[in-house]
């Protein structure tokens, strides 16, 4: 069976909401980021040398991590999920672009620093940038449902996920009216919702 090492609301949330979407089976291992313990007390280094999430255990044993990677092979065991367009077709180019910008323009450039600087000054150059960046998916979902094509891919499980955290990074998602009408649209998807309440969940046992 596939394994998902995650931690609650971490980026790791939008390979969970891929494979509720697919209906796959899978283990979940939550992981403690800060201290990299895993539940058993066991040292997650010895699964990721990264020592990030994602990461997902195939069939095989073989570990694949990168959320962008992640998404897509979870995508291609379940086509007929849909959640990515074929390879060769210029939408799985697209998919790619958009898994790409969220990762780097909005998850390293602005959530990732938001969580690990607490001061203003550090803070003020990413939370600049935000503005910019969350402009362009912005101006692309004013005119449409999702990011690529006609239905929901594994790029609006991340760029879900992205949002989501923009609340607590200091964001209101309410000054991108096309972005908060976005979220909630994605929030209605039973796989996305239910995802997310469970990873609230965990969360908050965490923090009791
Ligand atoms: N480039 C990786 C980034 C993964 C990543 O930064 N994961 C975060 C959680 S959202 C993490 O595990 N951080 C722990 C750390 O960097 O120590 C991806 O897109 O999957």
């Amino acid at each position: 069976m596939l394994q998902l090492y995650f931690s609650p609301m971490a980026c790791s949330l939008s390979s969970r909401i891929a494979l509720m979407e697919t209906g796959l089976d899978a283990t979940y291992h939550q992981v403690h980021l800060w201290t990299k313990k895993l539940a058993d007390d066991g040292d997650f280094h010895g699964v990721a040398p990264k020592g990030a999430v994602p990461v997902l255990v195939l069939e095989n044993g073989e570990h694949l991590t990168e959320s962008a990677a992640v998404l897509q092979y979870i995508a291609d065991l379940k086509p007929a999920s849909d959640l990515a367009p074929r390879p060769g077709d210029i939408d799985r180019y697209r998919l790619q672009e958009w898994l790409s910008f969220i990762g780097t323009e909005i998850h390293k450039a602005f959530l990732f620093p938001t969580f690990w600087y607490k001061d203003d000054g550090s803070l003020a150059k990413p939370r600049a940038r935000i503005a910019q960046t969350l402009a362009i998916p912005s101006a692309h979902l004013a005119e449409r449902e999702f990011l690529v094509g006609n239905s929901f891919t594994v790029a609006d499980a991340h760029l879900t996920w992205a949002l989501l955290l923009l609340r607590p990074a200091g964001v209101d998602v309410a000054q991108w009216p096309s972005l908060s009408a976005y979220l909630a649209r994605m929030q209605m998807r039973p796989a996305v919702r239910d995802a997310i309440a469970t990873e609230m969940a965990l969360r908050k046992a965490m923090a009791a």
